[in-house]
């Protein structure tokens, strides 16, 4: 399997998070992402390549230009900041009142405008790591929608299945499996299946009208886990889209035999769908150690996930969402592509 890499992501590593006023160490490390590599490498089997840079043109077939061009005009003005200014911005306060949607033109309005929460703080190098992720995402899409590869990994971080349209948010600033589906869908019809533990409210909203492509989330309860403003089973489309998006919530504490029941839900409505192309937000943030996830599912389960999905038999991008245990992610990745692969085969063979 050819493994495309964000080249740069580790010009991005905000050095703390802010939880419930504490500041402790960012969950969302570069460390994740050199884990995983080793644990491919390990296997053997894995062809890694990093892409070309896209465009900004090619970002805005899902983002707002204004969007776009403030993470990258606000990434640059940190880089050039001396002395003691800092070298990150944070939201400090979030749109409310009859002046909600018509904000200030500027200033530090701006900062909670584009970025919904306190985790995604942006940086001198958050800009090209999250450009390089959505290229890696492109480029993925660019294969498997031209046949050139079965299923493609796209190895990156900063995650993207939290970015909206115009916001950051979740560690998420570009959304790389969206991405990675508006290209698809010009080629055929695409189902998206969102296995983080969070609920893809990114992606889940920026193809809410829409009929060609299918979103599906399976994430803890977000009544009491993040995002908590989406994830519920009543969210189900709107306008043409009625219908093409469905919610999965789960428990706190879930393990393997009440997600199982979800995820076969989860794949028949895909199978119904009938998808020309499956497009898989992965997070190993599933897993029973994970310090954020929530859920209990043992490291053997996630080959059991792959080859479950595995059996679409559909040419596949999967993105690296969460998962934030540095012992077992790495496991996570591999069992999970190696169980996918395994059914692929198996069912390619068959026939
Ligand atoms: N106590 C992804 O998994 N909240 N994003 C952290 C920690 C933010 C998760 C709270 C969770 C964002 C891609
Ligand atoms: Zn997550």
């Amino acid at each position: 399997m050819r493994v495309i890499l964000n080249s740069c992501h580790d010009s991005h590593a905000p050095p703390v998070e802010v939880e419930n006023g504490a500041v402790i160490p960012c969950f969302e490390c570069p460390a994740r992402m050199a884990i995983i590599r080793s644990a491919l490498e390990a296997i053997g089997s894995y062809r890694f390549e990093e892409a070309e840079f896209v465009t900004e043109d090619e970002i805005a077939a899902i983002h707002d230009r204004s969007y776009i061009r403030y993470l990258s005009d606000t990434a640059a003005e940190l880089r050039r900041a001396r002395g003691n200014t800092p070298r990150m911005q944070w939201p400090t306060v979030f749109p409310y009142g009859p002046n909600a949607s018509s904000l200030p033109a500027g200033g530090r309005a701006l900062r909670g405008k584009y970025c919904f929460d306190t985790y995604t703080p942006i940086l001198g190098g958050t800009f090209a790591a999250a450009m390089s992720g959505a290229s890696a995402a492109l480029r993925a899409a660019e294969l498997v929608g031209g046949g050139v590869e079965r299923s493609v990994f796209v190895l990156t971080r900063p995650p993207g299945h939290h970015a909206e349209r115009d916001r950051s948010g979740g560690y998420c600033y570009f959304n790389n499996a969206s991405l990675a589906a508006e290209r698809l869908a010009k080629l055929g019809r695409v189902a998206v299946l969102d296995i983080d533990a969070h609920h893809g409210n990114g992606t889940q909203h920026i193809f809410y009208d829409r009929s060609d492509v299918l979103t599906i989330s399976l994430h803890g309860d977000p009544a009491t886990l993040y995002p908590f403003f989406s994830g519920y089973t009543h969210e189900t489309g709107t306008g043409m889209g009625i219908g093409a998006n469905r919610n999965f919530p789960l428990p706190p504490a879930t393990g393997p035999k009440e997600f199982r029941i979800a995820l076969d839900a989860a794949l028949e409505v895909v199978q119904r769908f009938q998808p020309a192309f499956l497009v898989l937000a992965f997070g190993a943030d599933t897993h029973e150690d994970d310090p954020i996830g929530g859920f209990k599912l043992p490291t053997p389960f996630f080959r059991a996930m792959g080859m479950k999905i595995g059996e679409l038999n559909l040419p596949t991008v999967i993105t690296q969402e969460g998962g934030y245990h540095l012992d077992v992610i790495g496991g996570c990745v591999v069992e999970f592509l190696q169980g996918l692969a395994m059914n692929e085969t198996k069912v390619v063979g068959q026939e």
